[in-house]
């Protein structure tokens, strides 16, 4: 059996760069790997803890699950499904609740970030969200998590947790690991010292933007007052980016395009990027065209998605209520 590999992704607002290349390239590398057993889930229920409107959340969920079919997630190779559809995982949660302590959840940094920037909304679930998270991953007895620099929190949290539970109650549970790219944080384009955000849509630059957005965007990106295209994340973390962004979507490193940019201004090396950018989605914006078409076939695999994920889950979570003398 191979081993089990999990991640999700909040239908909390439009995909960016940052989701794309510190979580989404590694998911198809991975799943094209042949190596694990790959779970992709979008994890609606995660994205119920700030503000929503419900006819938007539903159109944000049919939209993350076409954006996973277009950008290459193929149901022939990996799970693809609702958590909501999956009641496993609430299961698990409340179960993990009764061994997490309250402390370290009140130390968690995106609690203490989202609630200090929804002051009007701090509810319960945005403090247990780390606990659902757990619950995703070891549900599965998942060995492997591909994600962002930002969620390695939460996954160190799923370990400690997974740790507890096995040494109170008999071996049951796997210690998940990350999986990183090698841009696991992306920085907003405007303000390059912060982490790109879905909350912060002005300095996201989106996969699905226009062309013309995408050059705008791009040619307006904060970077310096020098002029020479050389990396340096300290001095001129904008360029730095930018840089970043350019090797990760053209495989040609950093050195390389130093050299190749070190007679030339940064406009021309952002109109460079540009292209590379609107070229690297092309294909992917054609084929989300085509997917917003076939909404019942997209149905169609979300439900096959979480008929196998239920039976993985269902078996994993028997075990567990059985450690815990559940009868
Ligand atoms: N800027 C980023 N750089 C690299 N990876 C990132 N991820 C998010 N932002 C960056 C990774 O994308 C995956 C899915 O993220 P998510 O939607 O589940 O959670 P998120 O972190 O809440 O996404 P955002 O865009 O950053 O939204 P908000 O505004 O809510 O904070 C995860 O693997 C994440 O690490």
């Amino acid at each position: 059996m191979k081993p089990v590999l999990i991640s999700g992704i909040q239908p909390s607002g439009r995909l960016h760069i940052g989701n794309y290349l510190g979580a989404i390239k590694n998911f198809l590398e991975l799943q094209e790997s042949g190596k694990y057993e790959c779970l992709f889930f979008v994890a609606d229920w995660h994205s119920l803890t700030e503000n929503f409107d419900p006819k938007e959340k539903n159109e944000q969920i049919m939209d993350l699950a076409i954006n996973f079919i277009a950008l290459g997630i193929n149901p022939n190779l990996a799970t693809l499904f609702l958590q909501s559809h999956v009641l496993e995982h609430t299961e698990l949660m409340w179960l993990l609740t009764s061994i997490t302590p309250f402390g370290e959840l009140s130390r968690m940094t995106q609690f203490k970030d989202k609630s200090a920037r929804q002051e009007e909304n701090v509810n319960v679930g945005l403090f247990t969200y780390p606990v659902l998270m757990a619950a995703d991953i070891l549900v599965y007895k998942a060995a492997f998590v591909p994600v962002g620099e930002d969620q390695l929190q939460h996954l160190e949290f799923a370990r400690t947790l997974a740790r507890k539970f096995n040494s109170k109650f008999g071996e049951v549970l796997v210690e998940p690991k990350s999986l990183m790219t090698a841009t696991p944080k992306v920085m907003d384009l405007k303000e390059p010292k912060k982490k790109m955000s879905k909350s912060m849509p002005g300095g996201c630059l989106f996969i699905d933007d226009t062309e013309e957005e995408i050059r705008k965007k791009i040619m307006s990106a904060t970077t310096d007052s020098e002029t020479v295209v050389r990396y340096d994340d300290e001095k001129k973390p904008g360029l730095a980016n930018l840089l970043r962004i350019y090797n990760a979507l053209s495989s040609v490193a950093i050195a390389d395009l130093e050299n190749q940019y070190k007679d030339k201004n940064y406009s021309h090396f952002k109109k460079d990027l540009a292209e590379v950018v609107v070229n690297y989605f092309a294909d992917f914006r054609e084929k989300k065209m085509v997917w917003k078409k076939r909404e019942e076939e997209v149905m169609g695999i979300l439900n096959e998605g979480a008929r196998k994920a239920k039976i993985m889950a269902g078996k994993n979570i028997a075990d567990i209520r059985g450690k815990m003398g559940l009868v």
